[in-house]
């Protein structure tokens, strides 16, 4: 089945967000009285805010009232957004804008899936919102990565059978969502994390127009 349509997943492969994401977190984790290292930051990537929270705890082994998780999951987002707003287009990374550029010269039809409830926000700062036909983000959906409601729903938002999709993914839990969603995936990142995917490239720059060129026809 030709593909005419490409659903993009947003931290890890339009911008590189973890990083903020790390800070933010990190200065939670001292507050509460551990630390928390940038390799443990990747059990965070593609996870939603909430899971992310009940993992950082599980890591310092501290145990916190619903009421606690709410203030320290805001104030983790405070911090966060205080870094995000100040992104601009220079944070885009390699690739993407040219990619999504000939996608759209192309007519191929463009949506976001991401479990980020800021994805919207990053869209504005880095200047890519008019770029897509559909948004799914974290306030769209019920069901966190692996569950694949965030990718059908962008399907259906653009009128798309899920065999004609893509979908561009860099953590497992999004390759998973994609494969149920009986998508074809995209990984980009390391090869055996992402084995499930259709095909791999280890960074955006590997993962040229050309390429999508042939999937798409
Ligand atoms: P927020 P993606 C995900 O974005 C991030 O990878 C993950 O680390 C984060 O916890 C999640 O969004 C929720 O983000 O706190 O902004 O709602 O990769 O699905 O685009
Ligand atoms: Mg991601």
């Amino acid at each position: 089945m030709n593909k005419t349509a490409v659903i993009f997943d947003l931290d890890g492969v339009i911008v590189d967000t973890a990083k903020y994401h790390y800070l933010a977190w990190r200065k939670l984790a001292n507050k509460l009285g551990f630390d928390f290292t940038e390799a443990q930051n990747e059990l965070l990537k593609g996870v939603s805010r909430v899971k992310s929270l009940e993992i950082l705890l599980d890591i310092g082994k501290v145990s916190l009232s619903d009421k606690e998780k709410e203030q320290y999951m805001f104030e983790k987002n405070e911090n966060y957004l205080s870094y995000i707003s100040k992104m601009d287009q220079s944070e885009l990374l390699p690739n993407m804008k040219s990619l999504l550029e000939h996608l759209k010269n192309k007519g191929v039809a463009i949506a976001l899936g991401s479990a980020s409830k800021n994805a919207k926000l990053i869209l504005d700062t880095t200047k890519i919102t008019s770029y897509f036909d559909a948004i799914v983000d974290g306030n769209k959906v019920a069901a966190a990565k692996p569950d694949p409601e965030v990718f059908l729903l962008a399907a259906k938002l653009l009128n798309k059978n899920p065999n004609e999709c893509i979908v561009v993914e860099d953590a497992q839990a999004g390759i998973q969502a994609a494969n149920d969603a009986k998508m074809m995936s995209i990984g980009i990142g390391d090869k055996e994390i992402l084995k499930e995917a259709t095909y791999v490239f280890e960074s955006t720059s590997a993962l040229t127009n050309d390429f999508l060129d042939k999937l798409i026809k």
